[in-house]
């Protein structure tokens, strides 16, 4: 048999990965109608590869009696029901570290252009309003200015390291202390955005980090302050985010992730005081095709002995064996 017979693949993944499942062999979940395929197939499955968007939950794992491995393209897995794999004996594993400096560049790209008001004023010179309007307002400077990370995990620390050069004054929270870290701690996201000018959402998402940034969050950050996030468009309060934007509360907001993607607020779209990207943090040549071997090697490793190369956790060795 071929080597991913037994792999399914679900949802889109980078055109590349798929053709490498493809010519190995893996099946696809339809869109819809996925039971023709599936009561052909579903007992043969060993192993999933999918997005952390899009992911496993506990009604597909149901129609999977022989599934042992999820294996995420991306760092974040919140699509798939971990603690319900973890509970069947199924491993997850994600492609952590290769991402790391992509997504903290995308935070800082974000984080300047929104201080300085790079888009607006690009938006202004393309409209050919300077040479009939008056220029831009002064912007923020971001240099020496008081930036807080909610999340202080591997991409948190990356962006903090970045910060570090632009003389900022780094505070952050986290659900644990990081011992080692230099930064000030703050008990609660409130807390931490009460401190600071800039809030960088760098937290992992899913159940645990539902909405941390809500409406009394925002107002600590204030109408001088600016929210970030490359993190999941699930931490934060997306409908008090807007109104808070278009209430002048806050000053205003780089975003990469969104609650309900692709869609984005129409009343987002229509300030200026936001830049939005399409999810693009770890979206450079280097990093997906690192992303791509990393998910590779996540799987032969598991079909060549059962475990993972960078697992959230193993698949459960006693059941396998
Ligand atoms: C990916 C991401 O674009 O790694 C993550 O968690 O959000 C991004 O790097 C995405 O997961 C790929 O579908």
């Amino acid at each position: 048999p071929q080597r991913f017979s037994r792999v399914l693949r679900v949802g889109g993944l980078k055109p590349s990965l798929m053709e490498a499942l493809e010519a190995g062999g893996a099946l696809v979940l339809p869109d819809d109608d996925r039971d023709d395929m599936l009561g052909r197939h579903a007992d043969e499955i060993v192993a999933v590869v999918t997005s952390g968007r899009v992911g496993v939950k506990a009604d597909l794992m149901d129609r999977l009696p022989a599934l042992r491995a999820i294996v995420h393209f991306g760092v974040g897995y919140d699509g798939t029901d971990a603690d319900e794999a973890r509970r069947r004996g199924i491993g997850v594993s994600n492609t952590p570290d290769v991402l790391t400096d992509a997504v903290a560049d995308t935070a800082l790209g974000l984080l300047i252009d929104i201080l300085r008001g790079f888009s607006a004023a690009d938006r202004y010179v393309r409209a050919g309003e300077w040479t009939t309007k008056p220029m831009p307002p002064l912007a923020r400077q971001v240099s020496g200015s008081r930036v807080g990370i909610l999340g202080l995990g591997r991409i948190g620390g990356a962006i903090a390291h970045r910060l570090e050069a632009f003389d900022c004054t780094i505070g952050y929270h986290n659900r644990n202390v990081v011992e080692s870290s230099p930064y000030q701690y703050y008990s609660s996201p409130r807390e931490l955005a009460a401190a600071v000018e800039v809030l960088v959402v760098a937290a992992a998402g899913g159940p645990e980090t539902q909405q941390l940034v809500d409406r009394e969050t925002l107002d600590a950050l204030g109408p001088d302050g600016f929210l970030i996030n490359v993190a999941r468009g699930s931490v934060v309060d997306e409908d008090a985010l807007v109104e808070a934007l278009q209430s002048g509360r806050l000053a205003g907001a780089g975003l990469d992730v969104f609650a309900h993607e692709p869609e984005v607020p129409d009343a987002l779209r229509a300030l200026d005081t936001v830049v939005l990207l399409p999810h693009v943090g770890s979206a450079t040549v280097q990093t997906r095709a690192a992303m791509e071997a990393l998910t590779l090697e996540n799987l032969n490793s598991f079909l060549a002995d059962g475990t993972f190369v960078t697992p959230v956790f193993q698949p459960d060795q006693k059941e396998t064996r």
